[in-house]
């Protein structure tokens, strides 16, 4: 992609709205704009990390054997009214009536719609466990919307569902999402730490927050400091003995009832990218979804649920990867593998250059950003820091006499002298 084509709105200034540093970052980068209260418009920049984070999420939920499928975004009342939690979800829903004057609403969860496909379409015990999830915008009226993209009212969330025929295969399916999510933030390059917590709405008597570390995070939490040593993906380290390490949030944490030593707890903030839930037959019941049971009786299906803030983790990420110019991605998640600046565009000997780098690497399957806009070296160094692309490839008259280019990582600062083809091996290898 030419920079000079690309629709990459930056701001000089951190609006005044934006209290936390992704939110300032993700404006100023031209990553999202603000539609109403809560509700974002994603750019180009913003959609292509926001992309990208979901594909994370698909590759890990495919890999732990879940399947995909795809809600309606607007649901019917009357299951809601079936399950009891229509009144009691209160003013975070948006209600509606279609032009027939049927109640509607936008959803903010869909355990009450998969309930509904699963009652309709599975008879027996025999076509269990199952595991469905959606990637899929939600709606919650929330009171405070804050912190752009983080406390949004319209939001991204991958959420699935499991059903399986009784508590074990229940656990089995709460322990199996458990490990894919600590995988899943790990390839964002993000510690999540596994945290009780309230199950709240949802409801259910197992339930765990992943919290991200930082101090903008939004829940105040309780942890053991061995966390801030343990490889939650050591290969020796099974899902029973991390959840048997404390870490709660602040509606869990007793502190007369705490069993860690004073000088084990950590205190600290949190940003809440996933949640999962079990809670049993509490919809399979009252929406009657049964199977016949190896013995020939029905039986009602143990459910959980399981949710992952897509938005949110783009912000999360931006808290967890940044400095004082800008963003740093971890390259899983970028934007554009690397950036072209060429620091004199009017130069012929440095357009050619550049021009044929970007094809050679566009050719290699590299995601290229080249800015081959006609501005100072100055503002194009400060652009790229802060939009963040891991690497960056400099090319000016100077290198060139010498035959070389300047090969920048985002992250380290760190420099290297290269020739154009070395370059194109490196980033393509
Ligand atoms: C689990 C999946 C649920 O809704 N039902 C389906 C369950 N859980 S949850 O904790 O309420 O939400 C799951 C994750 O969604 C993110 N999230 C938000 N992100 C941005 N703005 C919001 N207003 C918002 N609310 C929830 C969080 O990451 C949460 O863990």
């Amino acid at each position: 992609m030419r920079l000079s084509a690309y629709f990459l709105p930056l701001l000089k200034e951190s609006p005044a709205e934006a209290q936390i540093v992704s939110h300032q970052l993700m404006l100023r980068a031209g990553m999202i704009r603000q539609s109403s209260a809560g509700i974002y418009s994603w750019l180009p920049l913003g959609h292509a990390v926001l992309r990208r984070v979901e594909q994370i999420v698909r590759e890990e939920m495919n890999a732990a054997g879940c399947q995909e499928i795809l809600m309606p975004a607007v649901q019917p009342a009357d299951i809601w009214q079936e399950s009891g939690r229509y009144e009691a979800y209160g003013r975070e829903m948006l209600r509606f009536e279609d032009r027939h004057e049927r109640a509607m609403l936008f959803g903010p969860t869909h355990e009450e719609v998969v309930t509904d496909i699963f009652r309709r379409c599975i008879r027996s015990y025999r076509d269990l466990p199952k595991n469905l999830y959606q990637i899929q915008w939600k709606f919650r009226d929330e009171i405070r919307p804050r912190f752009g993209v983080m406390r949004g009212r319209e939001f991204l969330m991958k959420d699935n569902y499991s059903f399986d025929l009784d508590f074990e295969g229940a656990k089995r399916s709460y322990d199996n999402m458990f490990s894919a999510y600590l995988r899943t933030f790990k390839r964002m390059g993000l510690t999540a730490i596994p945290m009780r917590a309230e199950s709240g709405a949802i409801g259910g008597s197992m339930s765990h927050e992943f919290q991200i570390l930082a101090s903008t995070g939004e829940s105040e939490v309780f942890y053991d400091a061995a966390f801030e040593e343990l490889d939650l993906l050591a290969p020796d380290l099974d899902v029973d003995t991390i959840q048997r390490y404390y870490a709660a949030t602040d509606e869990q944490h007793l502190p007369d009832a705490c069993p860690l030593p004073p000088e084990r707890l950590r205190h600290g903030r949190g940003i809440e990218v996933g949640h999962i839930f079990y809670f049993g037959t509490k919809y399979s019941k009252p929406l009657g979804a049964a199977v016949t049971g190896p013995d020939g009786e029905d039986v009602f299906v143990e459910m959980g649920s399981y949710g992952i803030g897509v938005s949110r983790l783009v912000g999360a990420i931006i808290e967890a990867y940044h400095d004082d110019k800008g963003i740093i991605w971890p390259e899983s998640v970028a934007p554009f593998d690397v950036a072209l600046v060429n620091l004199r565009a009017s130069d012929t000997g440095c357009a050619e250059v550049t021009g044929d780098l970007y094809a050679k690497l566009k050719t290699a399957g590299v995601d290229v950003l080249y800015d081959d806009r006609d501005e100072s070296p100055g503002v194009k160094f400060a652009t790229m820091d802060l939009i963040g692309i891991p690497w960056q490839v400099v090319i000016g008259p100077r290198g060139l006499k010498a035959g070389v280019v300047e090969l920048k990582s985002r992250a380290s600062g760190e420099t290297e002298e290269l020739s154009p083809e070395a370059v194109v091996d490196r980033l393509a290898g």
